[in-house]
C-alpha cells in the first residue's frame, strides 16, 4: 500500500453510536462459549460537508457496547472540527489515552471511529475504499465460518457444513475444535469431510483452548486429516508455545485475531513465527492499522487473511500484498441496504464509494438496544 496518499478535505462534526444485536442464522459454538445473539455497535461519523462515514465494532459482550458508547462520547469531544486525517487522529487519540492505554476497549473505539474516518474519506473522493488505498478490486477467496460450531450432534454438524458450502458456493469452511477429548475432535473432523468431500478446504480453530502439549499431541493427530490450517491452539500470547507448534507441526499455524495493534502483530511475528496471519479489523487498529499490519506481513512474506468484519475487509485484503482469505461472517447483512456478495466462494468488493456499507434504517430500529 503506498504510504502518501491524498485525502479530500473534511471535518468532523460528530459521532454517533448506535448498539444493536442480531440473532445469528446459525449458533457459533466456540471452546470458549457461544454466541447466541451478536451486540454490534455501529458507528456514524459526521462531518460539516454533509458526507457521513460509517463502520460497527463486534462488542463480544452486551455489557461492553454501552462502555464502548461513553469512550466513544469521549473522543468526539477531542475530535470535533478536526480534519479527517485518519492517521493523524489516530496519532492524537492515542496521545490522550496513554495514561489509560490504548488497549481493550479503548483501542476498539479508536478503531471503529478510524474505520468511519476512512469511509467518510473514500466517499468524499468518490472512490471504493480499496482505490483510495491504491490497489484495484478483485474477488477475494472467502470461507464461511458462520457456523459449524462445537455440537453434540455430529449428523447435524455435517449438515450445516453442507447448508455453509451452498450459501455462496463457498469451498472453504471453518470448523471449531476443543471439545473434551482429541477423539471427539477427530469425529467431527470426520462427520464434515465426509459429508464436504477432499477437494473443500477445511479450516479448524480451537480459540485458545490447549496447552502446548496437548496442542502438539491433537496437533500431531490432525496432521493426517488434510487441515488447511490449525488457528489459535494456546493461548494467545504464548509466542515461544506458537514457535514450536509451527516447528514440530505439519498443518500451518494460523494467529492473529488477537493481535493488539501493529506492535504486537510485529513481535507475534518474529517471536510465533506462524505460518499464517489473520488480524482482526478492530484490534489492529482500523484501517490505519491495518495498513501497517500488511506491511509486516508482506515483509516477512507471511500471507494475511482477515478475521470478521467481511465488508471492510475485503477492500482491506484487496490492497494487502499477501492477500490469503477473507473470513465470512453474515451477521451485519440484515443491516445493511446491500450486504456483502459473495460469488463462486469469493468476495465481490463492491464499487461503489466508501467500504460500501448504508444502514437499513428500518432494521436498525428493529434490532436497537434500548
Ligand atoms: C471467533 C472468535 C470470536 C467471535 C467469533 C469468532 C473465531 C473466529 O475465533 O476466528 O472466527
Ligand atoms: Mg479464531
Amino acid at each position: 500500500m503506498p504510504d502518501q496518499l491524498s485525502l479530500p478535505s473534511l471535518t468532523v462534526r460528530a459521532i454517533r453510536a448506535t448498539p444493536v444485536e442480531v440473532p445469528p442464522n446459525f449458533v457459533l459454538g466456540t471452546s470458549q462459549g457461544a454466541f447466541l445473539r451478536v451486540p454490534l455497535l455501529l458507528i456514524d461519523v459526521d462531518t460539516e460537508e454533509g458526507v457521513t462515514g460509517r463502520s460497527y465494532l463486534f462488542c463480544y459482550l452486551r455489557a461492553a457496547a454501552g462502555a464502548i458508547i461513553n469512550l466513544i462520547d469521549d473522543m468526539e469531544e477531542l475530535v470535533e472540527g478536526e480534519h479527517v486525517d485518519p492517521v493523524a487522529l489516530w496519532e492524537k487519540l492515542a496521545a490522550r489515552y496513554a495514561l489509560i492505554g490504548v488497549q481493550g476497549i479503548v483501542r476498539m473505539a479508536m478503531a471503529g471511529f478510524d474505520v468511519a474516518c476512512w469511509d467518510a474519506s473514500a466517499i468524499a473522493a468518490r472512490q471504493p475504499l480499496v482505490r483510495l488505498l491504491g490497489a484495484e478490486p478483485k474477488p477475494i477467496p472467502a470461507y464461511n465460518s458462520c457456523g459449524l460450531g462445537l455440537m453434540d450432534d455430529l449428523g447435524a454438524l455435517a449438515a450445516e457444513a453442507e447448508k455453509l458450502l451452498a450459501v455462496g458456493n463457498f469451498r472453504a469452511v471453518k470448523l471449531r475444535l476443543g471439545y473434551p477429548t482429541l477423539e471427539r475432535d477427530i469425529a467431527a473432523v470426520h462427520a464434515v469431510r465426509n459429508r464436504v468431500g477432499g477437494a473443500v478446504a477445511l479450516m479448524v480453530d480451537y480459540n485458545q483452548a490447549l496447552s502446548v502439549d496437548e496442542a502438539l499431541t491433537r496437533g500431531r493427530a490432525l496432521d493426517a486429516e488434510n487441515i488447511y490450517w490449525l488457528e489459535e491452539p494456546i493461548r494467545h500470547d504464548d509466542y515461544a508455545g506458537a514457535a514450536r507448534l509451527a516447528r514440530e507441526l505439519k498443518t500451518p499455524i494460523q494467529i492473529g485475531e488477537n493481535f493488539s495493534l501493529p506492535a504486537r502483530m510485529a513481535d507475534a511475528l518474529d517471536q510465533a513465527k506462524p505460518d499464517y496471519a489473520m488480524p482482526d479489523l478492530e484490534r489492529i487498529g482500523g484501517v490505519t492499522g491495518w495498513r501497517a499490519a500488511a506491511e509486516l506481513a508482506a515483509s516477512r512474506g507471511i500471507k494475511m487473511s482477515s478475521h470478521l468484519f467481511p465488508e471492510v475487509s475485503a477492500h482491506l485484503l484487496a490492497a494487502t500484498p499477501t492477500c490469503h482469505y477473507l473470513e465470512y461472517v453474515d451477521w451485519a447483512d440484515v443491516l445493511l441496504r446491500e450486504p456483502l456478495k459473495i460469488v463462486d466462494g469469493q468476495a465481490i468488493v463492491p464499487e461503489r464509494p466508501g467500504n460500501g456499507m448504508v444502514w437499513d434504517e428500518s432494521a436498525v430500529q428493529r434490532f436497537r438496544l434500548t
